[in-house]
């Protein structure tokens, strides 16, 4: 971990070696849409952005998620979009399924306990696969990543003349009470 008195957090669903590999299989779709695409160790899907985080928050998001005792749940993320605005294209599911907007809340209610503002716009699953794209891919559906998801991560980004770098800093299982 690193030693730092703020961080930069985010809870994410962070895939499995399997779930990493099958990813790059979205790759060819991308092509022509212009931007950079993100490495494949730095993929991962956003649960809630923290932003900078001192110490004190940190314990208090941590004790707020030792508390969240949902269960496991699978994703089938099977549709390709394009956010015009942030410039990201995306792999992701909608609606959102119900197992993660219950995940995404418990986050949102722990920031808010912890005197953070969550964002206040309503989740919506996306595992971004692109920035700075300029085009939205020819294919939207595509065929489903399964993800069998059974715990969620707080994750550090650090960012580095190489680039920005993420660091899983502590894990939680879901349907297993910490
Ligand atoms: P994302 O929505 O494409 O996942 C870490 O920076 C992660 O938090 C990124 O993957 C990023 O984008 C997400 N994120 C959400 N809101 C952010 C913000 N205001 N600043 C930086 N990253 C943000």
């Amino acid at each position: 971990m690193t030693e730092t008195a703020s961080q930069r957090l985010f809870f994410a669903l962070w895939p499995g070696g399997v779930q990493r590999e099958q990813l790059e299989r979205y790759r060819p779709l991308l092509r022509g849409c212009g931007g950079r695409p993100i490495r494949p160790e730095n993929l991962h899907l956003t649960l809630a952005f923290l932003g900078n985080v001192d110490e004190a928050t940190r314990k208090c998001l941590e004790q707020a998620a030792d508390a969240i005792t949902l269960p496991p749940f699978t994703l089938k993320l099977d549709q390709l979009g394009f956010w015009r605005r942030p410039q990201v294209i995306w792999l992701g599911q909608e609606p959102t399924p119900e197992p993660l907007l219950a995940l995404s809340g418990e986050l949102k209610r722990a920031m808010l306990a912890c005197g953070l503002e969550p964002d206040p716009r309503p989740f919506r699953t996306h595992l971004t696969l692109q920035r700075r794209a300029h085009r939205t891919p020819r294919s939207r559906e595509v065929p489903p990543l399964e993800w069998p998801v059974d715990s969620f991560m707080l994750v550090a980004s650090e960012t580095r003349p190489e680039g920005v770098v993420y660091e899983v800093v502590r894990e939680w299982r879901l349907g297993v009470v910490s």
